[in-house]
């Protein structure tokens, strides 16, 4: 099988040091969990920033002091900054990151959904169309995230219409609004075009359990604070990097080797470093 991309989704934008106090906000503190992952075998950081008061914030210049930070200790690791940002933010405040020079990916949210409470994740089709045209153009590949299987429709059918470039990588992250068992993975893994990649991305409890059979199916795999803060339950995770490491020890059992950065880019269609 192919070897394993593992991204680390360290920050996320909804879960506060209330949750876990392992929670980055700070420069350093996204820079401290971004090489705890990377040491302990990310080939992906899938980065939102805050501000220090934990804020979240797509605020240019902020994405480009934390990137700087973990470039400086993880010179290889690929960074995949959020398009999403945090429920309510304006397309424009999202799309900041995608300036950055040397941004190799970034997230391509295709469809709105619910998000918990009262809040309403919106990505209209003129935006997802927006977002996927200004990645095209400034030569950034989409993690297409997909929450239901009717998002993959969306996504194949604005790869048709030249939004989206093939071959696409998808990032299914299941437990907010689709369910996650094994038959909505199989679903989904069967419902993307051939030649497509993929990673699941299970939240809360559904991390381990998605990730394992991610592995064994022979995709890739997400875990990060942004997702689950819990190493298992009642205990909150140390760092990003210990809930990397528990993923590396279970896919070297089930005989998955771990793709480094650039073998990731590799696997991705990126231009190797
Ligand atoms: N924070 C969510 C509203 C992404 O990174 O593109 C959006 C999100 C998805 O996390
Ligand atoms: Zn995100």
């Amino acid at each position: 099988m192919e070897k394993l991309i593992i991204t680390a989704a360290i920050c996320g934008a909804e879960v506060t040091k209330e949750h876990n106090p392992a929670v980055p906000y700070t420069v350093e503190e996204i820079a401290r969990e971004a090489e705890s992952a990377c040491r302990a075998g990310a080939s992906i950081i899938h980065l939102h920033v805050r501000e220090d008061d934990g804020t979240p914030t797509q605020d240019k210049a902020r994405f480009q002091a934390c990137i700087d930070a973990i470039r400086e200790r993880c010179p290889d690791v690929i960074i995949q900054p959020s398009t999403g940002g945090a429920v309510g933010m304006t397309d424009l405040e999202r799309l900041q990151p995608t300036e950055i020079e040397g941004t190799e990916m970034a997230t391509l949210d295709c469809g709105t959904l619910n998000f918990g409470g009262d809040e309403i994740f919106i990505n209209s089709e003129n935006t997802i169309k927006n977002f996927g045209r200004i990645m095209i153009e400034r030569g950034i590949k989409p993690e297409i995230e997909v929450f239901d299987k009717g998002m993959i429709d969306y996504a194949i059918r604005f790869a048709k219409q030249g939004f989206i470039e093939k071959p696409m990588h998808f990032d299914f992250v299941l437990g907010v609004q689709m369910a996650a068992t094994a038959r909505d993975l199989v679903y989904m893994v069967e419902s993307i075009p051939e030649g497509s990649t993929w990673t699941v991305a299970g939240v809360g409890r559904h991390e381990l359990p998605m990730a394992v059979m991610g592995i064994a199916m022979g995709g890739h795999v997400r875990v990060g604070f942004e997702d689950n803060v819990y190493y298992e339950k009642g205990v909150p995770a140390e760092s990003n990097g210990q809930l990397v490491e528990r993923i590396v020890r279970i896919a070297k059992e089930m005989g998955r080797a771990i793709a480094t950065p650039n073998e990731a880019r590799e696997i991705l269609g990126l231009e190797v470093k």
